[in-house]
């Protein structure tokens, strides 16, 4: 296809309309903030709109419905212009009106529909099914406050709203036309066949807000469908003749809370109400938009699996799963054997995670009240699995308790997605093999050719071509500009490793990207860092299983040994983190205070002459990734092993030159195999053995060093004498029998450690190691990712 230019004639016109819609009387009147909105709205315009774009639909691909609770997007204007090739383009248009577009951009609040890694995985997978010309739609919820804002006071988390003023985020289309009716509540009644049906007791309209993701140089656009909830009768006229002016819009107003906020919650369920109508409203939704197109097209129902599929982001949007099955039973009267054989060849499911808690489990009487008729369905698969299972192992209890749907009245909804979808997989290799071997055992004993593997993936525009332009740039001269789209090309930069001038530019531009992360330092927090220390970085949501607190009580040794010996020479090091925790999750929120507390004291400790730093940036999101990740030297990716199903900020990390410290969880173990040992620091107990430890009756143990370290914390000196301040993180180490092996990993972590600082003092061989880093990761790139998808999954034979 050949590569549309954008058009900056069209652009300049609708500019020229936008400050006449403002009703200003030229362009020169428009505030910083308006220009961004003018210039994203004026793009926006120009945008061919999908259906007018011409080869669509040649190839036969099953067009990809990707249904997430989550779209973690960050800013979209700079992104949308480098992917239509018109950023250079409107920058020139720009300077005639001596507006600057970096400053310009600087003004758009991230949409941060999304806590983490789920999140922006769907994110990074929408730009590359664009740019692989994969046919798809995203179906998400159209949050009025996405992830709450970050704050410290006082070294303590505080959380207000995350009002991103999405009613005039200028890069919505919105369709009336597409509105869609939601029931919910009320009861099943008989309808005199046999059979019965829904009556619900109330029920609300979804509305399309859609966001056009653009593919990289091919003009194509995936439409990003947000639902968001409005009344039907949303202004109720007798009310209002009754002079009751505001109680007439309280309808409205009530069911506007449906998509008000995004429940704050990573690796975790809780069994909300609020949380279950938003799910279902969702998949409601969706299911009557994919059900519409392919109405449209003039295709048969029977056909629906042969062009559409349906991905599950997580369990999450599962309860698409009955709601496709109600409609064609209930409104299209389809037979049973036919609605599951359109069902169970449509639906996928990626799991993102085996934690127990973070498995969702709804409680059968609240899916019972809230979807009778759903309820009655789920039973119905349940009774039909169990004549299944019945059969395999006969009289086998302890098994059909492992894989009923419903259990202890509970409804178990991974165990729904794995025994109605067609595919399940897992998103690291590791992952994929302990979903088969410890998540789903009997099920994969069942359908073993239902479970794959994808490894996740990162999209090298967002994360190396706009976040890291210098690098970007030297990579262009040096070997071609293929790379974006072919990341494994960066594999040609391996040789320019031994090149002492190509590694003192590459050495230049990290330590350009660290300068840049000083000056927001300082801008953000008011503190000076020296961008020649060693930039040191954990950024991801704050869990006892990632183990920020391994990171500082690090931290807290050297200090402890600087402190016992102030000529001591060590490399200086700047600690950053970045980190939300749910507000929730006292636990975590714990350890933020701790980490602030301790940073406090170091950074105030004139003995300690800035060697060592520790910096908490406030407000972690997708913005402050892009400044973070390219300056980093040191990417922390210290999870207990078997408990980070992938990560994909270490993928991004090592796309820009960090090296990893990390234990062999989730993807880091493919990033060892792809960057060799020698250019990683690789630790601590091993799944297997993390395993054998545990089954033994792992009790904590310290060494003297670990002892005084954890005393130090508890003496008060760190909190203003209150020994009482680090209470529930002090628990979780001793009494509480240290579930995630902090202590067990703690030794071997300041070794390699150690063995990170001996590599630092050489700055050759660290670069040589960066640049093979940069080099070696294409392989993490979210095309490869998707074009797995497409074989192993969406376009398979079957
Ligand atoms: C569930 C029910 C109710 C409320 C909230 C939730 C909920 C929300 C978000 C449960 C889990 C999540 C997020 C999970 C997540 O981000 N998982 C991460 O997915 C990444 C992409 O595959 C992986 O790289 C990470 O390892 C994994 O932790």
């Amino acid at each position: 296809m050949p590569r549309p230019k954008f058009d900056k004639a069209v652009f300049q016109a609708a500019l020229d309309r936008q400050w006449q819609r403002y009703g200003l009387a030229g362009a020169q009147e428009m505030t910083a903030f308006q220009w961004w909105q003018a210039v994203s709205a004026a793009v926006n315009e120009s945008i061919v709109p999908p259906s007018a774009q011409p080869g669509d639909n040649k190839k036969i691909l099953r067009h990809v419905n990707y249904l997430s609770m989550e779209f973690l997007l960050g800013r979209l204007t700079g992104n949308n212009l480098i992917n239509l090739g018109g950023y250079d383009t409107v920058k020139r248009v720009l300077e005639a009106y001596q507006v600057s577009l970096a400053d310009i951009l600087e003004y758009e609040v991230d949409p941060a529909l999304g806590n983490g890694g789920l999140g922006r995985l769907v994110a990074c997978y929408m730009d590359s099914m664009a740019t692989v010309g994969q046919p798809a739609i995203g179906y998400g919820l159209n949050y009025q406050y996405g992830l709450f804002r970050q704050t410290f006071a006082e070294g303590q988390q505080w959380e207000s709203p995350d009002d991103w003023h999405r009613e005039t985020y200028p890069w919505f289309r919105h369709n009336a036309a597409l509105n869609v009716e939601v029931g919910f509540g009320g009861k099943l009644v008989k309808d005199g066949q046999g059979g019965s049906r829904w009556e619900p007791a109330f029920s609300l309209i979804g509305e399309a807000w859609d966001l056009p993701v653009v593919g990289f140089g091919n003009g194509a656009v995936l439409p990003l469908r947000l639902w968001q909830a409005t009344h039907p009768h949303p202004f109720n006229l007798a009310l209002f003749n009754d002079g009751k002016f505001l109680k007439a819009e309280r309808d409205g107003i009530d069911a506007a809370k449906l998509t008000k906020v995004l429940y704050p919650n990573d690796n975790h369920q809780e069994g909300k109400q609020l949380r279950l109508m938003q799910q279902y409203f969702q998949c409601a939704c969706a299911v009557t938009d994919i059900l519409r197109r392919h109405h449209l097209a003039g295709r048969s129902l029977e056909t629906l699996p042969d062009y559409e599929v349906i991905q599950l982001n997580d369990t999450h949007p599962a309860i698409a799963i009955p709601e496709m099955l109600r409609v064609l039973l209930d409104q299209h009267r389809l037979t049973w054997d036919e609605v599951w054989l359109i069902t169970s060849r449509t639906f996928a499911y990626t799991n993102h995670t085996l934690m127990p808690e973070a498995l969702e489990c709804w409680d059968e009487k609240l899916l019972q009240t809230l979807l009778p008729r759903h309820f009655a369905i789920i039973r119905h698969i349940n009774d039909r699995l169990r004549v299944l299972v019945e059969q395999r192992w006969p009289g086998d209890n302890a098994v059909w308790r492992r894989l009923a749907v419903v259990q202890d009245k509970q409804v178990r909804m991974a165990n729904l997605c794995v025994v109605c979808g067609f595919a399940v997989n897992g998103v690291a290799a590791l992952h994929s093999e302990l979903v088969k071997s410890d998540l789903f055992p009997e099920y994969y004993q069942l359908w073993p050719r239902k479970f794959h593997n994808v490894t996740n993936g990162i999209t090298p525009r967002r994360w190396l071509k706009q976040c890291n332009p210098a690098l970007a740039g030297l990579i262009d001269e040096t070997i071609g500009k293929g790379w974006i789209t072919r990341l494994e090309r960066l594999t040609a930069l391996a040789s320019y490793a031994d090149d002492a001038a190509f590694r003192a530019c590459f050495q230049q531009i990290k330590y350009d990207n660290k300068r840049r992360l000083a000056d927001k330092i300082h801008q953000m927090t008011g503190i000076v860092v020296d961008p020649q220390a060693m930039f040191d970085v954990q950024i991801k949501r704050l869990h006892e299983y990632k183990r920020q607190h391994l990171n500082l009580l690090h931290i807290l040794s050297l200090y402890r040994r600087l402190r016992d010996n102030p000529d001591l020479d060590i490399v200086p090091r700047v600690f950053l983190f970045g980190a939300k925790a749910a507000p929730g999750y006292a636990l975590a929120k714990n350890i933020i205070y701790a980490i602030n507390q301790v940073a406090h004291k170091i950074n105030n400790d004139r003995k300690i002459n800035d060697r060592l730093q520790v910096i908490f940036m406030p407000d972690y999101r997708v913005t402050l990734a892009e400044w973070m990740i390219p300056a980093a030297d040191l990417s922390e990716q210290i999870s207990t092993a078997g408990k980070e199903a992938s990560g994909t900020g270490n993928m991004k990390l090592a796309l820009n030159g960090a090296l990893t410290i990390g234990t062999l969880d989730g993807a880091n173990v493919e990033i060892a195999e792809q960057v060799g040992e020698e250019n990683i620091f690789i630790f601590g107990h091993t799944v297997s053995q993390v395993k054998a430890l545990l089954a033994d009756g792992y009790k904590p143990e310290q060494d003297k060093a670990l002892k005084g370290l954890l005393a130090d914390l508890a003496s008060g000196s760190y909190s203003f004498k209150d020994k009482h301040a680090f209470e529930l993180l002090l628990h979780s180490l001793q009494k509480g029998g240290d579930p995630y092996l902090v202590l067990a990993d703690f030794a071997a972590y300041c070794r390699a450690q150690q063995q990170v600082d001996a590599l630092y003092r050489r700055p050759d061989d660290w670069t040589r190691s960066a640049v093979l880093n940069t080099a070696r990761v294409g392989f993490f790139s979210s095309d490869r990712a998707i074009r797995d998808y497409q074989q192993r999954i969406w376009q398979a034979k079957r």
